[in-house]
């Protein structure tokens, strides 16, 4: 799906703002067509953001049910006789959408966008009600997953099993866009670099609409052109390339026409394959060091927020990352558009988290989690419809460079190879130009585990020194590099996309404690001592970034504290290590 962007035929509207706003605790609104008219008993809230911590009651804070926003917009007049349409980027976890009367869209799954023709029901000069209905359920039938359940006193209750807050509401923009009648209405391009000839391809597709000649033409940074062919599909030979990568994001530009319509994509012209245990961006190996990070900040909870994402990307730049994982979902096309003109690498992550019923303090012990009742076939299908929503949205951004489709499912169970096989197979359908992975847990080793066969890249999230072998990092190091060297016999890239250890933040001690700053450096620089000694090791992702909101439990004081900037993003001790350990570009494996 293409993302909204201006050009000399298309004109968009961002519908940030205040918009009415208001809970719906007893299920009311559908029943009394709350779209009908102006919302009554409304008050205002900001959008895009979290609703959650913008009110001062707890009971909506932790609202489980709708909530309903509406506002009214002009349609400008010039815009009479052009085709209309109605965007909103994420609705958190579940958007119904009325232009007046009319329902235009519903929409499952929280960070994928949707959108609607909504040419037959507005007028060019005339006000226009937008009305969206959120909700925020997590069942056995969405991704994630999660149980309802009543109190005594008959409030709903949303349980779930991954370690970050259920924000909620229109995270991300709502837009309101127009194009000609015939229009360029997808895109997808692919590109092949011979690293030796500098001579490249740019394969693509076009899915138009209407009468009209398509014609492409591809750009240089300077705008020169440097390719150009006709048709809605095609190839485009490029020579003397200068291709994408870290360090050099060249960005080419395709601009597709279509009857009257242009859409200009960026396009970055790189290769990324494994070779054997190697991980090769255009031929070369590559080694990842970043971090798993959450789209989380204070006031805005989960929603987009272009001033956090400068500073997250500064922040990245100053330590020393080349690159992070979109952990436990897809992040807000802003933030790849950004890692494209960055050169930040990617891995792109499905929203498939928590699907182990029996894990930690989340999950209940011994609880199957595949299987009729549980994960079973209608959540499989949200996260194939999840998988499709991440890569249409997704495939053209130079900076993903792998699909992660679930972080630690419980692969120790047999039956998550019969839920697993089939979604891989789809990736490699939808997508043959990626590495597809997922992150393993630490219930699944290579002795347990069940399905990281089918996967290109090996990618486990770890927390020696903190989960196990607590508070002794001399055990953890022995026992982690145990760990990896059972790993490294599999003949496959290997990603830790996860370790760490939680520091509050002004907390020391020396000999390094738990919880201390100190400690979380300790440990972090004796994991990444371990990684060096493999050469198969091609990615270290530390958890987290920054400290991020989580659901209250006794061992979450204000949230999750890996974070090695605070929430407010400052450095702890850790991001002062790791700047030095860090510094210079990234040595090759081997
Ligand atoms: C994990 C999860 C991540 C948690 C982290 C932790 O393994 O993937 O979502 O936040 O551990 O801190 O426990």
């Amino acid at each position: 799906m293409l993302a909204p962007r201006e050009s000399r035929s298309r004109e968009c509207r961002r519908l940030d703002g205040l918009w009415r706003f208001r809970f719906d605790p007893g299920a009311e609104g559908t029943a009394g067509r709350w779209w009908q008219a102006p919302l009554r008993d409304a008050r205002e809230m900001a959008v895009p953001a979290s609703y959650n911590d913008l009110v001062t009651d707890a009971a909506e804070r932790e609202h489980v049910g709708d909530v309903w926003y509406q506002r009214n917009v002009w349609v400008p007049a010039a815009w009479e006789g052009r085709r209309i349409v109605l965007r909103c980027d994420a609705a958190t976890h579940r958007g119904t959408i009325w232009a007046g009367a009319a329902e235009v869209a519903d929409h499952a799954g929280g960070y994928t966008p949707f959108e609607a023709d909504i040419t037959d029901h507005v007028r060019g000069g005339e006000p226009l009600r937008v009305t969206a209905r959120v909700g925020n359920e997590l069942t056995m039938a969405t991704i994630p997953p999660g149980v309802i359940s009543r109190t005594a006193d008959g409030r709903r209750k949303q349980r779930y099993f991954h370690d970050f807050f259920n924000y909620a509401g229109l995270h991300r923009p709502v837009w309101l866009y127009s194009t000609p009648r015939s229009y360029v209405a997808d895109l997808s391009v692919s590109t092949a670099f011979d690293p030796q000839t500098a001579a490249a391809h740019v394969t693509y597709q076009a899915d138009v609409v209407g009468a009209g000649a398509t014609t492409v033409r591809l750009r240089d940074a300077a705008g020169a052109v440097v390719s150009g062919g006709a048709g809605p599909t095609g190839v485009l030979t490029v020579h003397g390339a200068r291709p994408w990568r870290p360090g050099d994001p060249h960005l080419y530009r395709l601009d597709v026409r279509h009857g009257d319509d242009e859409y200009s994509l960026p396009v970055g012209i790189r290769t990324v394959q494994v070779v054997g245990a190697r991980l090769l961006l255009n031929g070369q190996p590559v080694r990842l060091r970043g971090f798993g990070m959450h789209e989380d900040s204070a006031l805005h909870g989960r929603g987009h927020d272009d001033a956090r994402m400068v500073r997250d990307f500064a922040l990245l730049k100053w330590i020393g990352a080349n690159s992070f994982r979109t952990s436990h979902y897809p992040y807000a096309e802003e933030v790849l558009d950004y890692a494209d003109r960055q050169g930040l690498l990617v891995i792109d992550e499905a929203p498939a988290v928590g699907l182990h019923l029996s894990l930690g303090h989340m999950g209940d012990p011994g609880a199957r989690t595949f299987g009729p009742g549980a994960v079973g076939e209608p959540a499989a299908a949200a996260h194939l419809a999840a998988i499709r929503e991440l890569i249409s949205r997704d495939r053209n951004h130079p900076s993903v460079i792998a699909w992660s489709i679930a972080n630690e499912p419980d692969t120790a169970e047999p039956a998550s190879r019969g839920y697993f096989a089939p979604l891989v197979s789809a990736v490699r359908e939808l997508d043959p130009t990626r590495p597809v992975c997922f992150a393993n847990v630490a219930t699944a080793p290579p002795d347990a585990d069940r399905v990281t066969d089918l996967f290109d890249l090996i990618c486990v999230n770890r927390y020696y020194g903190w989960y196990t072998g607590t508070g002794d990092l001399e055990a953890a190091e022995q026992d982690l590099a145990a760990e990896l060297r059972a790993w490294a016999q599999r003949g496959k890239p290997i990603l830790v996309t996860e370790f760490g250890a939680d520091a509050l933040p002004g907390v020391h001690a020396l000999p390094p404690t738990m919880w201390s700053e100190d400690y979380q450096a300790a440990l972090l620089e004796m994991s990444l001592r371990v990684f060096r000694r493999f050469p198969e090791i091609v990615g270290e992702h530390v958890w987290n970034f920054a400290d991020f909101a989580t659901a209250q439990a006794v061992h979450r004081p204000g949230g999750n504290h890996k974070g090695v900037f605070t929430r407010d993003r400052q450095p702890k001790a850790a991001a002062w290590l790791l700047r030095k350990l860090w510094s210079g570009p990234p040595e090759p494996p081997g």
